[in-house]
């Protein structure tokens, strides 16, 4: 049978993914992996496999015995975190893509994805309606890499037609597993706070706007992008992607709805210089035109969402 192979499982994104691809293809089609050897407890529906995604000997050896013809490659070092350990957040970032992108071309992989971020884009970009085609100018390790990772992936398409697909996440919202070190998941920890009558101290200002999505809408998407006939595919570095975009004033307010008593502060750190420098809205018509891209959660209905589904998840 052949097997997709998920990096990073244990992840934000992965967690969510791996339960919708076993539901589409089948738990038996599915590999997890994490190098985080206790993730195995979070996938008892499917395979998992402890990976370290810059062995390439081992990574080789799984592809090959376990015949793996697709890989979505998700380990990465976010943006916050990525502040904190340039070099090595650098090396994990390029170093597990070009690994993976050249097993893809040896072993003629059917399909690669790859997610790259708003965060490619910087403070000479346009902040509104940021395009597909938008001059990048990061000025993070974190988007750095990904701008790079964008071009090798654009480049092993064209040289060795390796089919490797991605989209340009906004600020990914889930309750299904706890944020890892991104700029914008202050936009999770909200939702535990609120929900635990908490506080909540908020390291962006009030004001700060940045292009947000559900995770459910992300997932939909990265299923709807692979498995996207190949003559639709216009774009091989990464496709803008949009769904929401909110301050954390406007999510305080939101949450407030329905937590009256909810309080917060802003207490603006580092990671609000990141923030400044990334764009408020995206402009994703590229996606819509040639995958049929379309959002289905707003604000108001994540959020309605979520407090529905968070507190039984966390019993
Ligand atoms: C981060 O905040 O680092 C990520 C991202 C926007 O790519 N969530």
């Amino acid at each position: 049978m052949d097997k997709i192979l998920v990096t990073g499982s244990a992840g934000q994104l992965g967690t969510e993914l791996i339960q919708m691809l076993c539901e589409v293809y089948g738990p038996d089609a599915i590999i997890a992996s994490d190098i985080n050897h206790n993730a195995a407890k979070k996938f008892p529906f499917c395979s998992f496999i402890a990976l370290d995604v810059m062995d390439q000997v081992s990574l080789r050896k799984v592809i090959i015995s376990e015949n793996v013809t697709q890989v979505y490659h998700l380990a990465a070092v976010l943006s916050a975190s990525a502040e904190q350990k340039p070099l090595m957040a650098w090396d994990l970032n390029m170093d597990s893509l070009l690994i993976l992108l050249d097993l893809a071309k040896e072993l003629k992989l059917d399909k690669i994805f790859w997610p790259s971020s708003i965060a490619v884009f910087g403070k000479e970009s346009p902040k509104e309606n940021t395009g597909q085609n938008s001059v990048q100018t990061p000025n993070t390790v974190y988007g750095i890499s990904k701008m790079a990772g964008e071009r090798w992936c654009d480049y092993y398409h064209q040289h060795h037609h390796v089919d490797v697909r991605s989209i340009r996440f906004p600020g990914l919202i889930g309750y299904k597993a706890k944020p890892g070190g991104g700029t914008t998941d202050y936009a999770v920890d909200i939702f535990h706070k609120a929900i635990s009558g908490a506080s909540f101290q908020s390291f962006l200002k009030k004001d700060t706007r940045l292009p947000m999505m559900y995770m459910p809408d992300a997932i939909q998407a990265t299923l709807d992008l692979m498995e996207a006939p190949k003559e639709s595919i216009t774009v091989r570095s990464s496709y803008n992607l949009a769904a929401m975009s909110f301050t954390p004033e406007e999510i305080y307010l939101e949450l407030k709805k329905y937590y009256p008593d909810f309080s917060i502060n802003y207490v603006p750190d580092y990671r609000q210089e990141i923030a400044a420098n990334w764009p408020q809205t995206i402009d994703d018509l590229q996606a819509r035109k040639d995958w049929n891209w379309q959002s289905k959660f707003d604000l108001s209905q994540m959020t309605k969402d979520i407090l529905t589904n968070l507190p039984n998840w966390l019993d």
